[in-house]
């Protein structure tokens, strides 16, 4: 246990560093049980005024020896207290030598140095440095690194770390040397080393000002033959930062390193970059289409960073979002740019109200700048990413593209190779243009999610359209920081008038300057549109302009009207979403509902038969939200009621237009060989959607169809869409596929998460029972982070059966948590926010929640991490 279990870090604390380093030599002699760490820190007091005291971070460190200038460190000059190392005099420029021993191979948190699959490997955001030698691990302390790496040559015959490699030699006793070194200051965060036995799968970059950049994917040996497209998407990225941002890499060579175990997604380390390896291994028998487009977009996001996050970085911690949020919106454009962007923007905005409306509700909303925090790690949030990137749309939006790149040119100019903050983000798009961005500081300071309220008025004889817009905050229970006297913020709304035919009418108004964009920035406003001559339905909040929940009444038919016609593609989307909520709701209260199913139902068959949409935004306007978007919207969620409902909508659609279903179905899986191209992928995505519709029939002929094609599959994405629903059904194939999927794929360990994933997602009575059993399967691990989330994640995911009404799901649930928690307190935090939303149903429910957290907050050796989100959550 921590000896700082309960400390809080607040902003308003931020103080620079007494000292700076400028630069660090660090030695690495690697060893699994005992790695010797000797680290030379070039210190220098950052002004005459501040403290001759240093206190540096230390973590699971055993200290060997300290020196400064040369001279040992007597006992009584320095102290070692709650991982910390203080020194009380140190003379203004110095060299302070540490020798500290660390056990990567104990290291089961991984954070710090540790092994995965017998390699060595680094993860030091936020806080991991600490863990490989004493320094002042804070992103403001920037620094150049020079790195040694010693290691045995057989088992690790691959050396890396940040930058440039400047040597390499034998050591004569089996071992070998490789130095380092990165040109280039940066945070400790940032800092990376590599060594094990790994293949490169190698190409090239030629930048535009004509530099040839080495580009290197390091994996497993046999794991060679699937980089391809990771390398081909890293390249696209460099390109597309060029064009968009006239940005271009500042290294010789660009390494991307695989790995098994890994807490998150990817880290973008400074020239040397580690990944999950879901994110960079593909190949069309075990990837399916989202997992290449995310390999895609996760290779960007963390090419991105090199500038957004790594030569501008964040003063402290509280700013991640100028790095994730900025960074988070840089890779959704260019996503938009490889793929649809009306899809794109659909998918992430689905993300957005799925996940962050949800934690903006519940005990861990915070603003995207949050005030104060227990573990760092625990605000690596959908608040801070996603957001955090609506945010940044929002200076986007309202500056256009050109208006926006010269902000960003100016934030570069100014912060270039420095230490920043949000705010000097926000006065370098108000000091590039001629937009006062100065209220903007508001959605960087308040927590929730703003209502949007709008009423429209026709005045036929006046020719005018006037939207009245207001808006407020839902009250927080608990104590939340940031949800107290929260002030209106300004909201970007984007509008249009469709008339009867469907076509937008020209807007003109005194009240906008730019067409079609209304600010509200105030608690309530009008706007009026002049020359309205005939009947208008407003289309309100386009392109979903701001991170608001939009309240509009509507009646069954607008929504109709708006699914069929809206020329806005999201709102259009949106249309669709919100008439197959009204019929859930409908049906769960019990209330009749056939005109209202009918209604639907007509609409689905519209947009089925329209040939006009492209096959992914047609797939994206026949899927309901998920069941847990439905609970968002009742004021005590029933998950039995809400799946049950969702049951009935599909059943019936699918029963209505069955021979649309089939013909279509029959269409798109015309036996075109596999591709991965766009229009290939469409296809795919309306043709796996159009399968589900058929398969909840339950009839002979739908069955079989399913059945056929997770044995004829020759790509993952049709193989695993296909199991999927065996998995959720009672066709009497299920154990056979899915048995057939575990012998085929059992060596794979990416595939066979796909395995436990599906079982786990699954809506059957039985899948707790399934899940239970799962969790004792020989491949089910608790030390693998991602077998860990595909079984135990997902379960407590899958609202109709988590919430089952015994609490068996909750128990479950609490004791992994306190079982991973032991390892791994990172994914044991991440796993135990699945009970955040607890407050949101049934009483019984709430108490049974209750009493597992309490259970957990109990246990005497929690760590930080847990015990942050579980007394938020018991607080709420
Ligand atoms: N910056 C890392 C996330 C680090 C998480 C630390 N708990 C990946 C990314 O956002 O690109
Ligand atoms: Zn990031």
């Amino acid at each position: 246990m921590d000896a700082d279990n309960s400390t809080i870090v607040f902003r308003k604390d931020y103080t620079p560093p007494p000292f700076w380093i400028d630069s660090v030599d660090l030695e690495f002699d690697l060893e699994p049980n005992a790695t010797v760490v000797k680290a030379h820190l070039r210190l220098r007091r950052n002004d005459a005024s501040t403290s001759r005291r240093l206190t540096l971070d230390g973590e699971q460190l055993e200290l060997k020896s300290i020196g400064v200038d040369g001279q040992a460190l007597s006992d009584d000059q320095y102290r070692i207290k709650d991982n910390q190392l203080m020194i009380d005099e140190l003379p203004d420029q110095c060299t302070l030598v540490t020798e500290v021993i660390i056990d990567p191979a104990a290291n089961h948190a991984l954070s710090g140095l540790y092994q995965s699959s017998g390699n060595f490997c680094t993860q030091c955001e936020a806080m991991g440095f600490r863990r490989i030698t004493y320094f002042l691990d804070r992103p403001d302390v920037m620094a150049t690194y020079r790195v040694t790496l010693r290691a045995d040559r057989q088992r690790y015959p691959v050396l890396l770390s940040n930058g440039n490699r400047v040597s390499a030699s034998e050591r004569g006793d089996g071992r070998h040397e490789a130095v380092w070194e990165d040109p280039h200051p940066k945070p400790s965060y940032l800092f990376a080393l590599v060594a094990g036995d790994l293949k490169c799968k190698s190409g090239s970059f030629v930048t535009s000002s004509g530099r040839e950049v080495a580009l290197e994917i390091w994996v497993e040996p046999q794991n060679i033959e699937l980089c391809e497209h990771a390398l081909t998407s890293l390249a696209k990225s460099m390109e597309w930062d060029e064009q968009k941002f006239g940005l271009e890499y500042d290294l010789d060579t660009y390494m991307i390193v695989a790995v098994n175990d890994f807490n998150m997604g990817a880290m973008e380390n400074k020239g040397l970059n580690i990944f999950n390896s879901k994110f960079v291994l593909a190949s069309p028998e075990t990837a399916t289409d989202d997992d290449y487009e995310r390999i895609e977009a996760v290779i960007a996001h963390e090419y991105f960073h090199n500038w957004t996050g790594n030569r501008v970085t964040c003063r402290d911690w509280f700013q991640l979002t100028l790095k994730e949020g900025l960074t988070v919106f840089r890779d959704q454009q260019f996503t938009a740019d490889q793929t649809s962007a009306a899809v794109k923007r659909i998918d992430d905005v689905a993300l957005l109200r799925s996940r962050q409306f949800a934690e903006d509700s519940g005990p861990m909303a915070h603003p995207i700048r949050p005030e104060s925090y227990v573990s760092m790690d625990n605000f690596y949030t959908s608040t801070v990413y996603n957001k955090g990137a609506e945010i940044i749309r929002m200076y986007h939006t309202r500056l256009g593209e050109a208006g926006f790149r010269r902000g960003m040119d100016l934030y570069f100019q100014r912060h270039d190779g420095s230490a920043a903050t949000c705010d000097d983000f926000r006065d370098a798009m108000t000091d590039a243009g001629d937009e006062d961005f100065g209220s903007m500081e508001r959605w960087y300071a308040q927590a929730g999610t703003p209502d949007l309220f709008v009423q429209g008025e026709h005045d036929p004889q006046a020719k005018t359209y006037t939207l009245t817009l207001s808006q407020s905050y839902p009250e927080l229970s608990g104590d939340i920081p940031g949800a107290q006297d929260r002030v209106p913020v300004p909201i970007p709304v984007a509008v249009g008038l469709i008339d009867d035919d469907g076509k937008d009418i020209p807007l003109t108004s005194p009240d906008c300057s730019v067409s079609g964009l209304l600010l509200l920035d105030q608690e309530s406003q009008s706007f009026q549109f002049t020359g309205v001559d005939r009947p208008v339905v407003p289309s309100v909040l386009r392109n979903f302009s701001a991170p608001v929940r939009l309240h509009l009444q509507r009646s069954d038919t607008e929504l109709a009207f708006l699914m069929a016609n809206d020329n806005d593609h999201f709102n259009r989307w949106d249309a669709s979403q919100q008439l197959v909520t009204r019929v859930a709701l409908q049906l769960c209260s019990q209330d009749p509902a056939d005109d209202l199913i009918a209604t639907y139902v007509q609409s689905f068959g519209a947009v089925l038969s329209n040939n006009d949409l492209d096959d992914a935004f047609k797939a994206l306007m026949l899927t309901p939200p998920s069941e847990s978007v439905i609970g968002q919207s009742m004021s005590v969620v029933d998950p039995e009621a809400i799946h049950k409902a969702l049951q009935t909508i599909r059943y019936q659609a699918a029963k209505a237009h069955k021979t649309e279903l089939l013909n279509l179905y029959r269409e798109l899986s015309d036996g075109q060989p596999y591709a991965l191209s766009q229009q290939a992928i469409r296809l795919r995505r309306l043709k796996n959607v159009v399968l589900n519709y058929l398969a909840r029939l339950n009839h002979e002929e739908s069955s079989s169809m399913v059945v056929a094609q997770f044995h004829q599959a020759d790509n993952m994405t049709d193989k695993q869409a296909a199991l999927a629903i065996l998995a959720d059904s009672d066709i009497s194939e299920r154990e056979a596929a899915l048995d057939a999927f575990h012998e085929q794929w059992e060596s794979d360990p990416l595939v066979l998460d796909k395995w436990f994933t599906v079982q786990a997602a699954s809506t059957r009575n039985d899948t707790a029972d399934h899940v239970r059993a799962l969790s004792h399967h020989k491949d089910f691990s608790l030390t693998n982070p991602n077998r860990v989330r595909s079984l135990i994640g997902v379960f407590a995911a899958n609202q109709a059966r988590f919430h089952q009404d015994d609490g068996s799901g909750y128990r479950f649930l609490a004791d992994h948590v306190l079982k991973i928690d032991q390892n791994n307190p990172q994914l044991a935090a991440r796993l135990v926010s699945a009970f955040n939303s607890y407050r949101r149903f049934s009483v019984s429910r709430q108490e049974r929640v209750r009493n597992e957290l309490s259970r957990i907050a109990e246990h005497k050796e929690l760590s930080k991490d847990v015990r942050e989100i579980v007394e938020r959550a018991l607080k709420f």
